[in-house]
């Protein structure tokens, strides 16, 4: 296949390029680098295992001062793919044990409803895998510069929308998966094994007819989100698919592309994007269409520098009718017109929900993702206890949370008590702002990360809680995302309030996005150090709390009255007394 660019310039490939395309198809030196008695991998290796679903990386609270050499402790993280976040009870204890064995004794819940496991060590790394493999779990492809876990809503409500929403979930992962045999020769001995496929599938060949020998330009995203329901923040996504549904009948997806958070705080020309309306598509084309926006951004995406690869710059530069009109000549049909849906919801599927079968659902809270157990918090043990007793089905949400399903009602008190024992609070009981928060894992595995977030959110949750509670503000539903680089993994630039790290300890604040997912923020405060981040929010929260509109909502209030008012109202609050009855002197002093 031709390798084109957005201007038709000739192309100067990335090193990332050339490493793809010599690889022989993902294999590279990897076999004999695992094999070597070193605890680290190449440059090459590195970019190659990120396909495998494996990154290198060290442990930064570990590393020796520079004086002293700069010694790393080097380790891997694997995320496991799992299409619409859905396991089985002996999947999750799978996880579950393989954390205890070769990992960190945590599992991390992500933004894309997988799994990851930190800590693993070069050597453990083939029986970690080929164990998981057993369970039929993959991690092909949850990482590299393919289609990553394709994203939907994972609440198991049985209606026939959302049937049907899962299912092309599920088509969409198994035909955009690599078809390489790189991954079973390397981690399974080449026996044939689980591949991703929900469907047996043939025989694998070394050749990818849709990604070709240098696969995607860059990584790619695909979320679906249901009418109504956002927790997958559709507009974020490389594709967004809503489903449509009119008299009660499922037609098919509006189409959304060129979503996506990562920006650079540097580079004025790399920033966050809001997906643009593509067309409306029937189920039954859905895979097509899809698979044809991918080949656009494998043949125009840019090859030459990994900043402005994504997807969103190539919708960017051409515009959307240019990219529309690309992707319909590869199809042989125009694309319907957008159809009208109703107005989305991030909804967290939190605490017990019939699922309309007869069974329950519950859906647990999870702190930035973390399973892990603290001395006053036994949740690790706490889940896979129930796990253990129930075998309920499990499914991960984009807001990093779990859901246990197929609970009988019988078994629902005993479940509650078995979760109490271990000291799992109800979400009922845990504060708005903390369930709708996230963070990003950040220190100390990631090698991006600028400043803390996943160990830093809960003290500034805290902080929050306590403001907004003075101020009767409690059950406002606020947004609140913190990630420790401007790369976006905790998709911050559409919450309501994010802090995205800066440089060690200091943040940028974004206020105004959306907490439904359907508008970006503005940057407010730049280089606030993470102590001060609760008092730079404070007088938003008084000026929010004194002018705000019947029934209006934290971030859509900053949107409309902008951050130069906000920043003028804190200047002046600053200077004002903070005592509650006065908030009100303070605000008419302002306005006057
Ligand atoms: Fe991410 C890179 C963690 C979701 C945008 N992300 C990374 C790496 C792998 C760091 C690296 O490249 O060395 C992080 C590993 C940290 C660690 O120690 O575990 C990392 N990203 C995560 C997770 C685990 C965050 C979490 O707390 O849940 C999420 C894993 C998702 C998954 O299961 O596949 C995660 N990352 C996201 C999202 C949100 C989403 O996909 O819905 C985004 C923003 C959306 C987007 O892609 O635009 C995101 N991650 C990035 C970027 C910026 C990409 C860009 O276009 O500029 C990077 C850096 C890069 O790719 O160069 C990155
Ligand atoms: Fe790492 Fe930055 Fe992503 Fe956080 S946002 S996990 S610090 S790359």
């Amino acid at each position: 296949m031709s390798q084109k660019t957005a201007n038709d310039a000739p192309p100067k490939f990335s090193k990332v390029e050339t490493i793809k395309e010599q690889s022989n198809f993902l294999r590279g030196n990897l076999r004999e680098e695992l094999a070597a008695p070193t605890d680290n991998v190449s440059e090459e290796s590195k970019q190659l295992l990120k396909f495998h679903g494996l990154y290198e990386q060290d442990d930064r609270d570990q590393r020796t001062p520079r004086a002293q050499g700069g010694g790393k402790i080097y380790s891997f993280m694997l995320r496991t793919r799992l299409p619409g976040g859905v396991l089985t009870a002996e999947q999750y204890l799978v996880h579950d044990e393989l954390a205890d064995r070769f990992a960190n004794g945590t599992l991390r819940i992500t933004t894309r409803e997988c799994f990851q496991l930190h800590g693993i060590i070069k050597g453990d790394l083939k029986e970690t895998i080929a164990t998981l493999n057993q369970a039929l779990i993959t991690s092909l492809g949850a990482c590299g510069d393919v289609v990553r876990n394709v994203v939907c809503c994972p609440a198991p409500i049985h209606d026939h929308v959302r049937d049907q929403v899962l299912a092309v979930t599920r088509q969409l992962s198994q035909h955009l998966l690599p078809r390489t045999r790189a991954y079973h020769e390397l981690w399974i001995d080449n026996e044939k094994v689980y591949d991703g496929a929900a469907e047996p599938v043939a025989e694998q060949a070394d050749e990818e007819p849709i990604y070709g020998k240098r696969y995607l330009p860059r990584k790619f995203k695909i979320g679906l989100a249901l009418p109504g329901d956002n927790c997958v923040d559709v507009y974020t996504q490389d594709v967004g698919l809503i489903a449509v549904v009119e008299d009660g009948s499922f037609e098919g997806f509006n189409v959304l592309v060129g979503g996506g958070m990562g920006m650079n705080h540097t580079k004025a020309d790399t920033f966050p994007r809001l997906g643009d309306p593509l067309g409306f598509v029937r189920p039954e084309h859905v895979i097509d269409v899809v698979e044809k926006i991918v080949t656009v951004q494998r043949d125009y995406g840019n090859r030459s520098d990994r900043k402005h690869a994504r997807l969103k710059y190539l919708v960017d530069a051409w515009g959307v009718e240019r990219f529309r009109s690309e992707v319909e000549a590869r199809l042989g049909y125009s694309l319907a017109a957008w159809r009208p849906i109703p107005s989305l919801e991030n909804e967290l599927h939190l605490g017990w929900q019939p699922q309309g079968d007869g069974n329950w659902f519950l859906g647990i809270s999870v702190e930035n993702g973390r399973i892990a157990d603290t001395d006053s918090r036994r949740l690790k043990q706490g889940l896979r206890a129930v796990v253990q007793r129930f075998q309920p089905g499990i499914r991960l949400t984009p807001n990093q949370d779990i859901l246990l399903t197929d609970i009988k009602p019988a078994d629902r008190s005993a479940v509650d008590e078995l979760l109490q024992a271990h000291g799992i609070a109800p979400a009922e009981s845990l504060s708005t702002i903390q369930i709708y928060s996230m963070a990003c894992v950040a220190l100390p595995t990631c090698g991006l990360a600028l400043a803390e977030a996943e160990r830093a959110l809960p003290a500034v949750i805290d902080g929050l809680e306590a403001e907004a509670a003075a101020l009767g503000l409690d059950r406002e539903l606020i947004s609140v995302r913190m990630t420790g680089c401007p790369n976006g993994c905790a998709r911050p630039y559409v919450a309501d309030l994010a802090f995205v790290g800066r440089s060690a300890d200091q943040y940028m604040i974004f206020v105004g996005g959306s907490s439904r997912g359907t508008r970006l923020n503005t940057p407010y405060k730049d280089l606030v150090p993470r102590d001060q981040l609760v008092a730079e929010v404070r007088p938003l929260l008084h000026y929010f709390q004194t002018a705000r509109q019947p029934g209006e909502r934290f971030g859509d209030f900053c949107q409309r009255v902008g951050v130069d008012d906000l920043r003028a109202y804190a200047a002046h609050f600053h200077d004002q007394p903070t005592n509650q009855e006065e908030i009100g002197y303070a605000y008419r002093n302002f306005a006057a």
